[in-house]
């Protein structure tokens, strides 16, 4: 060790394993096939755990796993109390838990109780008559007047707002003549979380989970759960009647009572961790919903990034202007700073490769990964893995939308092909944000279907995978891989990287993304680190310059992503394509 100059006073600081965490978030049906059904399952899991261990991870994030009829992939639930077949049985289940705690790696399980399956049980009873007790479990509305003066274009609808997977946001139900909540597809009812029975169901099927002895949830759309009263018609931004309504449906007047009451009646009786999936938030809302006193939850994952490179709708494309990206960052990094702690992704089920949207899967794949982990890993809160991101797995092109299969993804296509737009132009949408680009197979080895199954996988593999995949990764000490597990462990060893203070240099830099981070002392009497981390977001050859107002020299390099660091000077220097480097400052 280098003698680091003591400059800083200790802090006090508010330590939690969770914060001091890595997750790898498992999309089950993709990640490992053990019986040849062509379909990830509970075994497959448990058989590849070793690989999750090498790598370092502390939890595991698992999609959903309940019995479904797998409109949406498993976010339809039909019985939450039960493992879906496909997957396998809760002895499969049983075991896979033990072998992950055997391992030291905790389970968080997602929780999808904004919606259910119209499967469930509650919604056939409900659906099956004004009276029956389960009524007010869903979100129910008669038809609108006939007389209404917009009468020809709403046909009937409650209000105008459109799902999130095309189409209206309503279906009738012609066997009681009413309509019914869908914020996602047809087949996912909208829980009625006004209905306090309703909250009490979800309370005890959390329990039925967190007795077995899982570590913690992610919950699906958590801010979905309270709306709007009244439902108002959202106000038009758009050509046509159907209207988005996410500002009416998300962060609704009684989301924190509802979360508060969750958080007095289960979570807070269990060590464990919570993430909510909060579309719509700002860190306001973050600092709200996840203050250590007074916020129900551990953590959100916001959404502000990652539309950073779109106009409105995720499909109309537009390029990431680094100064965007600094900005939306940099704000969540300052502002929930002491105040509440953040989560760090860039890739999850429902997000294109990052490699492929902000890298370069190209030339500088290898480099350009790297440079995206370090990039998020060096940010303060708790970094997110997804399956095969270690491996910098690249997005997908099908040539026919046959070979699709997300019910997003399908939707919009026979909607705007409905409305005559151009097909290629529609394909290159789906090629740069649809969600199937994270969900083609783990690339295991190169084998056939690159070792995910047997069978014939239910969505096809990435040709890609002869080269990228996991066999030929961790062989490789030069791999993104091993890049990944240098990270989680220099985390372990710099508590700096957890808590230490983020501060943003040069805003205006559209090519090379640098912060520091500072820790004034304070975990088992540490002495005070900083760190200054520079990434170069472009294939050219930028030149960073340290601005004069930072204080201190740059010391020893911590970590970067080229085999021989250009130079050890940060002072000025010219920097290599997608180069990262991250100097401890004395
Ligand atoms: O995927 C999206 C961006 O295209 C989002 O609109 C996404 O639907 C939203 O983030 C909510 O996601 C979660 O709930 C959905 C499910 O389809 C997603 O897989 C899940 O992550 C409904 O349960």
């Amino acid at each position: 060790m280098s003698s680091r100059v003591v400059r800083f006073r200790p802090e006090p600081l508010d330590r939690r394993w969770w914060k001091e965490a890595v997750v790898y978030q498992i999309y089950p049906r993709s990640f490992c096939d053990s019986d040849g059904d062509g379909v990830g399952d509970l075994r497959g899991i448990t058989a590849k755990l070793d690989h999750l261990a090498l790598l370092g991870v502390d939890v595991v994030w698992l999609s959903p796993i309940y019995a479904s009829p797998n409109d949406d992939n498993g976010y339809d639930i039909s019985d939450y109390r039960a493992i879906m077949a496909e997957f396998g049985t809760m002895a499969d289940f049983d075991e896979m838990l033990a072998a992950m705690h055997e391992r030291g790696i905790k389970l968080m399980m997602d929780l999808v109780v904004n919606h259910s399956s119209d499967e469930h049980a509650w919604f056939v009873e409900s659906s099956s008559s004004t009276d029956n007790p389960y009524r007010d479990y869903y979100i129910w509305r008669p038809p609108s007047p006939a007389d209404a003066p917009d009468a020809a274009e709403r046909q009937g609808l409650p209000n105008n707002w459109t799902s999130f997977f095309s189409g209206p946001a309503w279906k009738l139900d012609e066997r009681t003549g009413e309509y019914f909540l869908h914020l996602f597809s047809t087949k996912q009812p909208d829980l009625n979380w006004e209905n306090p029975v309703v909250r009490d169901e979800v309370w005890d099927l959390m329990r039925f989970w967190l007795d077995k002895g899982i570590d913690g949830f992610r919950m699906d759309v958590i801010n979905l759960i309270s709306k709007v009263p009244g439902l108002p018609d959202a106000r038009p931004r758009q050509p046509g009647f159907l209207q988005h309504a996410e500002h009416l449906a998300a962060n609704g007047p009684r989301l924190l009572e509802f979360l508060g009451e969750m958080r007095d009646d289960v979570l807070s009786r269990y060590d464990i961790m919570t993430v909510g999936e909060t579309p719509m938030v700002t860190p306001e809302h973050g600092v709200a919903l996840t203050n250590a006193d007074t916020g129900p939850l551990d953590m959100v994952f916001q959404f502000e990034h990652m539309g950073l490179d779109s106009h409105g709708s995720k499909w109309d494309l537009k390029p990431l202007d680094l100064r965007d990206l600094k900005r939306v960052m940099s704000r969540w990094q300052t502002e929930l700073d002491g105040r509440g702690w953040n989560s760090l992704y860039l890739s999850n089920h429902d997000q294109p490769r990052p490699v492929s949207r902000w890298g370069d899967d190209g030339r500088y794949r290898v480099e350009s990964a790297k440079m995206l982990a370090t990039w998020l890993h060096l940010q303060q809160g708790t970094p997110y893995i997804y399956q095969g991101e270690e491996l910098g797995m690249t997005n997908v092109r099908f040539e026919s939308i046959d070979s699709y299969r997300d019910i997003e993804t399908l939707n919009m296509y026979h909607q705007t092909m409905a409305e005559g737009r151009n097909p290629e132009d529609v394909m290159t949408s789906i090629y740069v944000k649809g969600r199937d680009n994270a969900r083609t197979p783990m690339q295991w080895d190169d084998g056939v279907h690159g070792g995910f199954t047997t069978g014939a996988p239910w969505i096809a593999v990435n040709p890609n995978f002869r080269s990228i995949n996991a066999t030929a990764a961790v062989a490789d000490p030069g791999s993104v891989f091993h890049f990944y597990r240098r990270l989680i462990e220099l985390r372990k060893a710099n508590p700096v990287m957890v808590y230490g203070h983020y501060a943003l240099l040069q805003p205006d830099d559209t090519e090379v993304y640098a912060y520091t981070r500072t820790l004034s002392g304070g975990v088992d009497g540490a002495p005070g680190d900083r760190l200054l981390v520079v990434c170069n977001f472009t294939a050219g050859t930028p030149t960073f310059a340290l601005p004069a107002d930072v204080a201190g020299e740059a010391g020893e390099i911590l970590i970067s992503n080229y085999d021989v660091p250009a130079q050890a000077d940060p002072s000025s220097i010219a920097l290599r394509p997608y180069e990262a480097i991250v100097w401890w400052l004395h």
